[in-house]
Order: structure tokens, then C-alpha cells, then sequence
């Protein structure tokens, strides 16, 4: 049997619950984190969203036609999160022309490196990225103002419907990916998970 989707969250369940439940959510839910905290990882988000983006058209460059419409969909969302986030930013009063983290830097990277991966890497790459902020937002349940509008944005229904389109495409090409694919994939969904849990912990190092 190939490899799927869901298997390398029941092989890694300790890795993917600290990437995807953390302090900083709890006290987005109950209204106790800091100004300033939140304001350090709404930057940081902003800055690696950006690359994230690029991630994404790079996809597009590489898929099956099949693939498209999908992808072009998350695409489009994007630039409404670009401009969400800019718009959040300039309400917030926030410099968004702050130097990356080094955790966000990390990530980043990352993402540009995985360009050298075949296509069924970087499909399973962006379905787990993606799935990583539509389960964090979503597991504290509902979230006080003005953060239930970030929890609504990565946890909606129509989002929860576009990461499972994900999946889906991701699965399909890991059915009939070679065996090489298999270490590999794993392997960066472990990195991915660890990426999301310490992007996390920046809000507490920044000085936003
Ligand atoms: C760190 N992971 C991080 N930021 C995001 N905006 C996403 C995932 C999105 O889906």
C-alpha cells in the first residue's frame, strides 16, 4: 500500500499535536495573550505568506492540468490573505517591513528548498502546511474578539473543504510515486510539523 495523507498523521501524533496546539492559541481563544504577542506573530505570518505564495505558483508550474483548479483556488485566496493582512497590519498600526525571525527565516527556506523535490513531496508539503493552520485555529474552539476573525479565516468550512481537495490530490500522486518518495515525505512532514510548533513559540521572543 502507498502511503497517504492521513498516515503521516497517525505515525507522527505527538510531532503533529505540538504543531498544531500551543499556549499562544489558548490565549488567543480566551483573550489573555498579550497585544504585542499576537502583533509579533501577525508580522511574522504576514512575512512568511509571502514566500508561502510563491510555494503555491511554483506548484501551479509542476502539477497535472487536473490539478488547476484547485490549486489556482488557493492561489486566489492567497491574495486575499496578502491584502487581509496588510490591512490588519495598518489598523494594528504594525511595521510589516520587519526583519524575518530566524524560525520564520528557517521556514521559508525550507519552502524555497523544496522546490528540488518532485511534485508528490511538494503536494504533500502544501496539503500539511495548509491542514497545519485550519486544525490549529480550529481545536481551541471558539475564540473571543478580535481573534475569532483570525480562527474563521484558516478555520472555516470552506477552507476545512479546500484542504481536503488537497489531500486528495496529494494522495493521488503518492499512489503512484515511486518508493523513494516514501522517507522523503515523512520526512518533511516531521520538519513541517516542527517549523509549526516553533513558529509558535516566536510570538513570545519578539519585540513588537
Ligand atoms: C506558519 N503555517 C504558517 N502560517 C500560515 N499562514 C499557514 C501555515 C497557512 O496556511
Amino acid at each position: 500500500m502507498p502511503i497517504k495523507c492521513s498516515d503521516l498523521i497517525s505515525d507522527n501524533p505527538v510531532a503533529w499535536e505540538y504543531a498544531t496546539k500551543h499556549p499562544f492559541l489558548d490565549e488567543c481563544r480566551s483573550g489573555t495573550i498579550k497585544p504585542n504577542q499576537f502583533n509579533t506573530w501577525l508580522v511574522q505570518d504576514y512575512l512568511f505568506v509571502i514566500e508561502f505564495t510563491r510555494m503555491a505558483a511554483h506548484l501551479v508550474t509542476i502539477a497535472p492540468l487536473e490539478h488547476f483548479d484547485v490549486l489556482l483556488g488557493g492561489l486566489s485566496a492567497l491574495k486575499d490573505e496578502l491584502n487581509w493582512f496588510r490591512e490588519k497590519a495598518r489598523s494594528r498600526s504594525l511595521n510589516l517591513a520587519t526583519a524575518p525571525q530566524e524560525t520564520c527565516e528557517l521556514y521559508c527556506r525550507f519552502m524555497t528548498e523544496l522546490r528540488e523535490d518532485t511534485y508528490a513531496v511538494q503536494a504533500v508539503a502544501f496539503w500539511a502546511i495548509e491542514l497545519a493552520y485550519n486544525q490549529a485555529w480550529q481545536l481551541p474552539g471558539p475564540m473571543v474578539q478580535p481573534y475569532d476573525e483570525f480562527a474563521d479565516r484558516w478555520g472555516n468550512v470552506e477552507f476545512t473543504e479546500y484542504v481536503k481537495l488537497l489531500e486528495m490530490q496529494a494522495n493521488e500522486v503518492l499512489a503512484d510515486s515511486d518508493p523513494e518518495t516514501e522517507p522523503r515525505v515523512s520526512e518533511v512532514f516531521l520538519r513541517i510539523a516542527d517549523l509549526e510548533k516553533d513558529f509558535w513559540q516566536m510570538a513570545y521572543w519578539g519585540d513588537n
